[in-house]
């Protein structure tokens, strides 16, 4: 049976019980079938991944560990609080030895936590791990592409620590000197290394070197660019970071969890940090089914794929380009593209970019509105951001990319006109839902 047939076969089972969820259902993957995702955190799972989500581990409580700390040392003995637990220790063991494998060259050197829920309480784990309430933490600013839980003033980062932030130069990218400036003049005890929003590779042996000067611990999040680092397509955070945080459902196609990899002598301040400190039990069927993403993302065809991801972002980047856009760095160096849509007088420019948002998705291109630096109104942004991984999973190459530039020049010179985008998304729903069509992945 086709994973198709299969899924739709589990569809029809929850329609006989509850027709209104299964429509519900069937809808949003009529949705994800008929319209291309350009937004860089999304991807689509395999059958095994999600068959994993829905298995018996999902009844399971097992808040703990399976292991023990005895003085900084790992011990291979249940830490669970309740009982029934020998094969969700085997499970999590599984995920952690299989995310070490993943993550490190020397995995003995290194502790993996895979509870965290997602990235946010993955960060909020790693600060906790480190910082006492009102230390200084320092990431980059959110209208420079960082994240709110890199300190940014709506999250608890900055309202139980002290952040401070730094910015990107006028190119767009970071300002190696600046920072080791600011981390000198600040002291942080943690510098936060990652971004949702930059297009540049990041340098973290200069982090690395900065944060050593100052005597700050180094995160590395690197929840958009983890399967590029893994596979050699982005310089590795280890071992100039004391800690990587990444999510896990963004290029690395498992399921919706947060992910920290730390040197082991931080291992037992991690977990302290994430349970009992943050978070209650774990939950072991999206353990499961990271095993199963870790497996899938140490193969060949990942690291081939993680490879089209990047050719696919040059060639739709320098398209786009080509078609005067305005892109942030003028490029990109990772699967990640920020368009300025409204400071761009002598380009392709639209009158506000949370309505071009709306229009591209009324054109079936599904992305997200985005600061661009230097945005005084993070609610009211000038940057649309893209990129390919999804399309990449769906097995589209540099000739759709072409083709996706085309769909997106043509919705931004005829936002205006109904028709017109009714015709660009006869355009989109034909390319997509061919690949949709053949594609293995749950779409
Ligand atoms: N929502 C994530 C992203 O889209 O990058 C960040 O949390």
């Amino acid at each position: 049976m086709k994973n198709k047939e299969l899924f739709s076969k589990i569809n029809e089972l929850i329609a006989s019980y509850d027709p209104m969820v299964a429509e519900i259902i069937s809808a949003e993957s009529y949705r994800q079938r008929n319209t291309i995702s350009l937004i860089p955190s999304e991807n689509y799972v395999s059958a095994q991944v999600a068959l994993a989500l829905a298995s018996s581990f999902t009844n399971k409580y097992s808040e703990g560990y399976p292991h023990v700390w005895k003085e900084g040392v790992l011990i291979d003995k249940n830490g669970r609080y309740y009982q029934g637990q020998k094969n969700t220790n085997k499970i999590e063991k599984l995920a952690i030895q299989r995310a070490l494998e993943l993550f490190t060259d020397i995995p003995s050197d290194y502790h993996a936590n895979v509870q965290a829920t997602s990235g946010a309480p993955a960060n909020l784990a790693v600060i906790g791990a480190f910082l006492k309430p009102g230390d200084t933490l320092m990431g980059l600013a959110l209208d420079f592409g960082g994240h709110l839980t890199h300190g940014h003033k709506v999250s608890v980062t900055s309202h139980y620590y002290n952040a401070v932030h730094y910015k990107l130069n006028e190119d767009g990218k970071l300002d190696y000197d600046e920072i080791e400036k600011l981390a000198e003049k600040y002291k942080p005890k943690l510098i936060i290394s990652g971004a949702t929003a930059y297009t540049g590779k990041i340098d973290f042996e200069r982090f690395g070197k900065i944060a050593k000067k100052v005597g700050a611990i180094l995160l590395a999040d690197i929840s958009h660019i983890a399967g590029l680092c893994v596979t050699g397509e982005h310089p590795h955070p280890f071992p100039h970071a004391d800690v990587i945080t990444s999510t896990t459902h963004k290029i690395l196609r498992g399921p919706r969890a947060g992910i920290i990899v730390c040197k082991k002598e931080y291992g037992p301040q991690v977990d302290k940090a994430l349970f009992p400190a943050l978070q209650g039990g774990p939950h072991m069927n999206t353990i499961a089914a990271m095993a199963v993403a870790f497996k899938e993302a140490l193969s060949d065809e990942y690291k081939a794929y993680t490879q089209q991801v990047v050719k696919n972002a040059k060639v739709l980047s320098e398209k786009l380009k080509e078609y005067n856009f305005k892109l942030i760095s003028d490029g990109t160096e990772n699967h990640l593209i920020l368009l300025d849509v409204i400071n761009n007088k002598n380009g392709i420019s639209v009158k506000n970019a949370s309505w071009f948002a709306e229009r591209l998705e009324f054109a079936g291109i599904v992305t997200n509105k985005n600061t661009v630096p230097g945005d005084a109104k993070p609610w009211n942004p000038s940057g649309i951001r893209i990129g390919t991984p999804a399309v990449t999973t769906l097995g589209m190459k540099e000739n759709e990319m072409v083709k996706i530039a085309e769909l997106i020049r043509l919705t931004a010179l005829h936002a205006e006109d109904d028709s017109k985008l009714t015709e660009v998304k006869a355009d989109v729903e034909l390319l997509v839902s061919k690949f949709a069509q053949n594609s293995n992945f749950i779409i």
